[in-house]
Formats: C-alpha cells, sequence, structure tokens
C-alpha cells in the first residue's frame, strides 16, 4: 500500500507531503504535512516483529495520556489520532501495522546530550513523567513486549547466540566476547532482588534515552515521548537507561576506543532524576542506582553484541560491523562508569 493511502486513511486527505525521520532504532517514522489543513502529523510503521500486539501500544498510550492529563503535568503531550474507520491502528494489505500521533511544533531531538543544563533539565524531565504516572494503585497496563526486561533471558539469549553464530561474527567479536564473559555475574543481583521482590512494582517508560526527548529551540525539553515500551517494572531500569545515554560523550552509534563517560553528567543526571521522585523512591531503590546504571548499560551492550552474532535481525543497522560498533561504545562507557564508581 502506498504512504500516501494510509495517510489518507487516517486524515482523508491525498494533498500531503510525507517525509521519512530518521531517529529510533525500531519503528520507521515519517512527518506528514497535510496541505489542505495546514496540519502536521507524525505517522509510524510499528516494528511487529518486536511489537507483536500494536493495540496494546495504543491503549497503553491512552492510558497514560489519561494518567497525565489529570495529573497537571507540566509538559506536552503526544496524542494518538483515530482513523477514518475509527481505530488507532491501521492495517494495511502488506501485514503491516500504521500509527499516527499528534505533531509537536518547533521542536529538534539530540543524539547526545550537550551540556551540564540539558542533562539536568532531561533526567528531571523523565523523573516528572515518572512521578506523575505513578499513583498509589497502579492501573491495568498491558505487557507490551514479553519479557523485554526480563535480565535472566536476555543472558540466556546471548548465551543461545554464542552456540549458532557462525564462526566469522564470532572471531570479530572476540575482544568484546570475553569483555563481556568476564562480568556475566553483573546481572545476577538484580535477577535476584527482582525475584525475592524488593524492588516495587511501578509503571516506567522503558525507553527514555535522549532520542526520546523533544526540546524547544533553547533546548528546554518539551515532551518525552516513544511511550510504546511503558510497562511495569522496577523504576531502576529507567534510571539505568538515562544514565546510560544521558552520560554519553559520543552518539551512541559511533564506534570508539576512547573513554566516552562522562561523570559530571552522571552526577547531574541523578540529581535532575531525584528532583521528583526521591521522596517516593524505597532504600533498596536509593541504594541501588549506581548498580543499576552500571547494569542497564551492561545488558545493552549484551543486546547489542547478541544481534550481531545472530546477524543483525533486530536493530536497523547501516553496515555489517553497525552492532559491534554500539557493543564497543557501551563497553567503554560500561568501562568509564565502573573506573568512576571504583568497581573496577
Ligand atoms: C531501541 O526505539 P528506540 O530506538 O528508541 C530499543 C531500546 C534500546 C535503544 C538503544 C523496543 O530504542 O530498548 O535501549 O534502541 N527499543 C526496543 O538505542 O527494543
Amino acid at each position: 500500500m502506498e504512504l500516501k493511502q494510509i495517510v489518507t486513511g487516517f486524515t482523508g486527505t491525498e494533498n500531503c507531503t510525507v517525509i521519512p525521520i530518521t531517529n529510533g532504532l525500531i519503528n520507521t517514522t515519517y512527518l506528514v504535512e497535510d496541505h489542505d489543513s495546514e496540519e502536521k502529523w507524525i505517522l509510524q510503521k510499528i516494528n511487529t516483529q518486536v511489537f507483536p500486539f500494536p493495540d496494546i501500544i495504543s491503549q497503553n498510550h491512552l492510558l497514560i495520556n489519561g494518567m497525565l492529563e489529570r495529573g497537571n503535568y507540566p509538559l506536552e503531550i503526544v496524542k494518538p489520532k483515530v482513523s477514518l474507520s475509527g481505530h488507532f491502528i491501521l492495517n494495511d494489505d502488506n501485514g503491516d501495522s500504521w500509527r499516527m500521533l499528534s505533531f509537536i511544533e518547533d521542536t529538534k531531538t539530540f543524539f547526545k546530550i550537550p551540556d551540564l543544563k540539558t542533562a539536568y533539565e532531561s533526567a528531571k524531565a523523565v523523573g516528572c513523567f515518572l512521578n506523575t504516572i505513578n499513583p498509589e494503585h497502579l492501573p491495568d497496563l498491558k505487557v507490551p513486549i514479553p519479557d523485554f526486561i526480563n535480565f535472566e533471558k536476555r543472558m540466556q539469549d546471548y548465551q543461545n547466540s554464542l552456540q549458532n553464530a557462525n564462526e566469522s561474527l564470532l572471531e570479530n567479536a572476540a575482544p568484546e566476547i570475553k569483555i563481556m564473559n568476564e562480568l556475566l555475574s553483573l546481572p545476577q543481583k538484580w535477577i535476584e532482588m527482582e525475584r525475592d521482590h524488593l524492588l516495587p512494582k511501578r509503571i516506567i517508560h522503558g525507553d527514555p534515552n535522549v532520542r526520546n526527548i523533544l526540546f524547544d529551540e533553547t533546548s528546554k525539553p518539551l515532551a518525552v515521548i516513544d511511550l510504546d515500551t511503558v510497562t511495569v517494572s522496577t523504576i531502576l531500569y529507567d534510571f539505568g537507561d538515562m544514565a546510560r545515554s544521558y552520560t554519553n560523550t559520543l552518539d551512541e552509534d559511533i564506534k570508539t576506543t576512547e573513554n566516552n563517560f562522562n561523570p559530571h553528567m552522571y552526577r547531574t543526571v541523578k540529581d535532575g532524576f531525584l528532583l521528583y521522585l526521591k521522596n517516593k523512591l524505597s532504600f533498596a531503590e536509593l541504594e541501588n542506582l549506581d548498580y543499576a546504571a552500571q547494569t542497564v548499560i551492561y545488558i545493552q551492550a549484551i543486546r547489542f553484541l547478541t544481534d550481531y552474532l545472530n546477524g543483525s535481525t533486530y536493530y536497523s543497522t547501516k553496515y555489517p560491523e553497525h552492532n559491534l560498533d554500539r557493543t564497543r561504545n557501551q563497553l567503554q562507557l560500561l568501562k568509564g562508569l565502573r573506573k568512576y564508581l571504583r568497581v573496577e
């Protein structure tokens, strides 16, 4: 089906321009300019390999939006658009699933956080988002990706990829596999804390990386976007993923053999994150922030490496070694953080 036919299914117009936007590693995103109404929209093809039930992510999105609206949330809220046939997801003849979202004008995104002020404001924005969507009683969210934050499963997937990968990929990745294998026990404490119910269940964003914040022209956060991974889990994941993303002095896509961890950013991210949340978090959560940052970086490195060894089928890649370069980038970051925390 033509892209414009999908747009017509949502807006009724044929008089539009559709421009690709390259920002995420999973879904395919376009900006739609409707020349009749002069409105703009975001159109996304949902990667159903990753999100097998697109209706779930729309339902969760609406539920979260309701909580943000009732909670005097100060940032902008992205709204799913209902199609002319009354659905939030349109399935086309090729079996692809599409959704349309409201477009927020005059924003920019970053691939790495430019300075301390932006790191603080971004972590504060995510903290505010999490504070608003975590009332006393959690609503009935559905699971968008089974086992997304199941670290035992991530480790098993890695072991399977080591068993099944072809020789040349194993050879190329030998130094990274060695580092990864030296730290195999790192996620163990996380797995045990979850198993022993030591970490409170909370609604988390699940993907609060820098690309999922929209900024105004003065670099002030305007919106926390991409609610597809919102789920019930431990808030340590969101802290860890923010620390992972915001302390990186490089775009995470870039290969590096140098330190790319910025300790000043790390302290700032923690301060920003805790501004709204410190009174809400349990002792076990507060005590494990540094551990969470290390573990989430490690798991992200494992995910990139696993995908590399599996032949790069999950993350979109631009060249054959892309996932290996991403792994290297995460391993340098982890090394820098562990040196700073003196746990090397
Ligand atoms: C993916 O969708 P995007 O590009 O923001 C991934 C995250 C990873 C991130 C790494 C559903 O996020 O878990 O942390 O890449 N999302 C999914 O850049 O797997």
